[in-house]
């Protein structure tokens, strides 16, 4: 239903936020249909003739009460329904072997892996750009920052969207189903160079991302040098990674 306009789903939770968006989309859609329809219907039907009077009109109470009830109803249902997916994706993180943090700057995403040590702010710590390397098949978890204003950490094909606010870290998480190169573009206007900054996700197997790993995050850095190019552990479209920075 509708999937020729929604960007393929690759995301364990994509399905429950897919089927809510549906479900949203139809009644605001059908509601707009009718209203609109009703508001053409009554320009034509109570237009100025001559000789026709405007009449004051006090209203319709029961009418009245049915257009608030009703959609207090549907909004009150909605949020039932979303609570579970709300619950499930937002309210819990996880357990997860994949930590990684993304820190939105003014215009880029610098992406941090925590190196063999597994512990951020250290020495083995490996920064790249606007790339973002996880495998696919297991919880991945996002520390998410900014460094400056706020930014949104949004990948439409996984169903993850995320604002980065200064002086916070928000841990969010995400399973990816298949392996592939997916657009991670800010969605909160964030200043001049927004709209350039954008930066990509790449979902490995679980065997390429041993060797991504091997090659950038956990080979030892030598002074002075970028970490050795992804090679063959990325996918074929994928470019080397950015300046292996601290
Ligand atoms: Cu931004």
């Amino acid at each position: 239903m509708l999937n020729w306009w929604l960007p393929e789903n690759v995301s364990t939770y994509g399905a429950d936020i897919d089927w809510l968006f549906h479900l949203i989309y139809w009644i605001t859609g059908i509601t707009f249909v009718l209203v609109a329809g009703a508001l053409i219907g009554f320009l034509i039907v109570y237009r100025r003739r001559p000789g026709r009077k405007a009449r004051f009109t006090h209203g319709n109470t029961t009418l009245e009460i049915v257009w608030t009830v009703v959609p207090t109803l549907i909004l009150v249902i909605l949020t039932m329904l979303s609570l579970p997916a709300w619950s499930r994706i937002k309210m819990h993180v996880p357990e997860s072997d994949v930590h990684i943090r993304v820190t939105g700057k003014q215009f880029n995403w610098e992406v941090t892996y925590p190196g063999p040590d597994g512990k951020f702010d250290t020495e083995d710590d490996r920064t790249f750009d606007n790339e973002i390397h996880f495998p696919v098949g297991k919880p991945v978890v996002v520390h998410l920052r900014s460094k400056d204003v706020i930014h949104s950490f949004f990948v439409p094909s996984f169903r993850f969207k995320q604002d980065a606010v200064p002086g916070r870290e928000i841990r969010q998480w995400f399973e990816i189903t298949k392996p592939g190169k997916y657009e991670v573009p800010c969605a909160e206007l964030c200043g001049f160079g927004h709209s350039g900054m954008k930066g990509w996700a790449f979902a490995h197997t679980a065997d390429d991302y041993e060797k991504w790993l091997v090659a950038n995050v956990n080979a030892p850095a030598a002074s002075g040098e970028s970490p050795p190019a992804a090679g063959g552990a990325a996918p074929a479209e994928a470019k080397a990674p950015g300046k292996g920075k601290k």
